[in-house]
């Protein structure tokens, strides 16, 4: 493919012109000061010189990371940054990096040096030939490794990666890898039916796309992390459950709509149990039990909602508790709106079970939807 040459305006006294890149690598960051350098370091001999950039996504690390990459970035006008505030999330910060490039080729690799960067110009080379239009990193091919993974973690991502497989739409040794290349127009294609959760985007990718993309897989081994910490913790695999869920059912139910309906019927039994003890062992009236149970009950389905559903725009600090006020208000509403539709079933004619189903289905859709927009808003 023919490179763009463009005019830099900035340095018209040297007329040095500015090659618009072939290959845009995308890397997402969270506290990896000390690998950026180094990172850097390695894709520049790697790469020779093919015209590539690298855009850094940022989750607000805390460690300096975003005001290193700037530092690199005056230096080297390869280098981009792309901070996000108030975000989480490796899948949503890859394709935003995606979505910020032009290049006809892009790839996405880690930070933390365990992806093997030699491994960059053999994926071009085969983008290149036509003959395919992903190529994957892969540690279970012949050839490729995981390092020195314990036996658990080796057991998990088997598993994980078997699951993977069932609902990808080709036959891929390593679909779970975080570290491909792809044709521009095989992202394009799939990006709106994307679900961004979790860390697993390339699965992601290759369940979204409405035709299987011609995948090659390249062997490497998964090498061992230099500098910072993991950012493994039990959530990516709740994270990587929604992911599956919404592969394979979220086209007819969406699946934070279904999780949202099962804390609110988990709420329903907070509430019997509270009111419950509140009758009894608190020897108040009747108004006040229902009333201390509605508040405890819309508290625990903010918090699980918050943990869970909407894991990836949680609330913290002081957003936490405006949430949980705005929650309150958004549930007081669904709560008239249940009782008002039921009420006016009921007088219809309608049986009493369709009638408070339908002022429960009324509420719950409501909640879901003002919440998700006025609670946890995307910003
Ligand atoms: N922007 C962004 N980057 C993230 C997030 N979580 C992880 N990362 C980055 O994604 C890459 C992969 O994360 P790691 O913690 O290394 O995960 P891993 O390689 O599967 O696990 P280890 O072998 O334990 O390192 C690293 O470059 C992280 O800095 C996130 O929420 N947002
Ligand atoms: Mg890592």
């Amino acid at each position: 493919m023919a490179d763009v040459t463009l005019f830099d305006a900035q340095s018209e006294n040297t007329a040095s012109p500015r090659v618009a890149s072939k290959l845009s690598i995308v890397v997402p960051t969270l506290n990896e000061r000390e690998n950026l350098e180094p990172l850097l370091d390695l894709l520049s001999t790697a790469l020779g010189d093919t015209a590539w950039e690298a855009i850094f996504v940022d989750d607000d690390s805390c460690d300096g990371t975003p005001e290193r990459i700037r530092e690199l970035a005056r230096r080297d006008p390869r280098v981009r940054c792309l901070q996000r505030i108030g975000r989480r999330g490796l899948a949503t910060a890859c394709m935003e990096g995606l979505l910020a490039s032009a290049s006809p080729y892009i790839a996405v690799m880690d930070a933390d040096l365990q992806h093997d960067e030699r491994l960059l110009p053999l994926m071009l080379e085969a983008l290149d030939s036509g003959a395919v239009d992903l190529v994957i990193g892969s540690r279970y091919v012949a050839g490729g490794g995981v390092g020195d993974w314990s036996s658990g973690r080796v057991r998990i991502s088997g598993f994980a990666t078997r699951l993977a497989r069932f609902i990808c739409k080709a036959d891929i040794a390593d679909p779970l890898s975080g570290f491909f290349m792809c044709r521009r127009e095989v992202f394009e294609a799939a990006l709106r039916r994307m679900s961004g959760q979790g860390f697993k985007i390339l699965l992601d990718l290759l369940a979204s796309s409405p035709e299987p993309p011609r995948v090659r897989e390249l062997p490497y081994s998964f090498r061992e992390r230099q500098h910072g910490e993991s950012k493994l913790d039990t959530m990516i695999a709740w994270e990587y459950g929604m992911l599956l869920a919404d592969k394979l059912v979220g086209r007819f139910v969406p699946v934070r709509f279904a999780l949202f309906g099962v804390i609110g019927g988990l709420g329903l039994l907070v509430h019997l149990v509270v009111l419950w003890i509140a009758l009894n062992s608190m020897g108040v009236g009747f108004s006040a039990a229902q009333a201390i149970a509605t508040l405890v009950a819309m508290t625990s389905n903010f918090v699980l909602n918050n943990q869970f559903t909407y894991r990836d725009q949680r609330l913290r600090g002081p957003g936490l508790l405006r949430g949980l006020v705005i929650f309150y208000m958004i549930c007081g509403v669904g709560a008239v709106a249940n009782v008002g539709v039921a009420s006016y079933a009921f007088t219809s004619h309608h049986a009493w079970w369709l009638a408070g189903a339908a002022g429960a289905v009324v509420g719950s859709v409501w909640n879901f939807a003002m919440s998700s927009v006025f609670t946890w808003r995307r910003r």
